[in-house]
């Protein structure tokens, strides 16, 4: 159970894989007063863990984010890696020219940060929200059992109980290490799936768009290159008309929970499908369960989840 105030400020490790949609969640968890963002963790996804790093210690650097960043896994568990140029680019963060970061990488392995983070904070005190394939957060629960009870719960971006986007069934996070998501879903912690379904309901409009210039800070400015970016790439390979921002969505859930609506369902992943392989399946037939420790995120609040964007971005940078 947690043990921290209610109005104290919710402690999160991100782990990413920036990633434009990565980054602007590292913003707004650090921006936010809500949230305490206390490391972020980096493992291959959108590219490689060498690029996915750089990009973090970047954005850690633009937005003067000080907190230790550590590389993790380089490569899934068991599945050859796979990285998503068509969305993120060669970089894996493409289009804002990048600070150069003074800061260097944490010395320590991913894993061993998050154990580290979690076994030396009160127990409930830490929720881990991982962005990016599941790899570093399974390998801590492997390292560290101990873990498991002591995390407050898992607020993860992946999956989808509809729709894929790598596949038609499997999205990109879950798909990349598949293993690993069938770890973080059957391990006792809470967890929350904010997948597809709800992250393609956080679309930026041009008008946020044009919200976001209006801010007229670094921080606003650098969102905006990314969406420009992120947002042709997504049209091109995706055929969306405006991109949907996956990984803030499940800060802005930690942030406020009434962001979006959740329904509890047990969960878990395909891993042998010979068409399904990657796909988080949820049963939500019946009623809701009274109880189960796994739920999923269902309809997103868009305009408070653009406001708590927006505030957060605000904060960060005033003009
Ligand atoms: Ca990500």
């Amino acid at each position: 159970m947690p043990t921290g105030r209610a109005d104290a400020p919710r402690r999160v490790l991100l782990d990413c894989d920036p990633g434009h949609d990565d980054a602007i969640a590292m913003l707004l968890a650090h921006g936010s007063p809500a949230v305490e963002l206390v490391a972020v963790t980096t493992v291959a996804g959108n590219q490689t863990l060498e690029k996915v790093t750089r990009n973090a210690l970047a954005v850690a650097e633009l937005a003067g984010i000080d907190v230790p960043v550590a590389a993790g896994c380089d490569r899934p568990l068991v599945r050859p890696r796979i990285v998503a140029p068509d969305i993120h680019g060669g970089s894996g963060m493409d289009g804002p020219v990048l600070p150069a970061p003074r800061r260097a990488v944490d010395r320590r392995h991913a894993v061993d940060l998050i154990v580290d983070t979690v076994m030396g904070a009160e127990p409930g005190e830490i929720t881990l929200v991982p962005t990016g394939p599941l790899t570093n957060v399974a390998m801590a629960a492997r390292k560290e059992p101990r873990i498991v009870p002591r995390v407050r719960e898992v607020v993860m971006m992946g999956g989808g109980y509809h729709v894929g986007n790598r596949t038609p069934v499997a999205e990109f996070n879950v798909l990349a290490d598949p293993e690993a998501a069938h770890v973080v879903l059957n391990e006792p912690w809470p967890v929350t799936m904010v997948g597809l379904d709800l992250t393609h309901q956080a679309v930026a409009t041009p008008d946020v768009r044009e919200r976001l210039a209006a801010l007229g800070t670094a921080a606003s400015r650098f969102v905006g290159e990314l969406l420009g970016f992120y947002g042709a790439t997504y049209r091109s390979a995706q055929g969306f008309l405006y991109p949907p921002v996956h990984d803030p969505c499940a800060v802005a859930y930690v942030i406020d929970p009434e962001v979006l609506t959740t329904r509890r369902a047990p969960l878990d992943v395909e891993l042998h499908g010979a068409l399904t392989t990657g796909m988080t399946v949820a049963d939500l037939r019946g009623d809701e369960p009274d109880e189960c420790r796994t739920q999923v995120a269902i309809t997103l609040d868009d305009t408070r989840f653009w406001d708590l964007v927006l505030d957060a971005l605000r904060r960060l940078d005033p003009a």
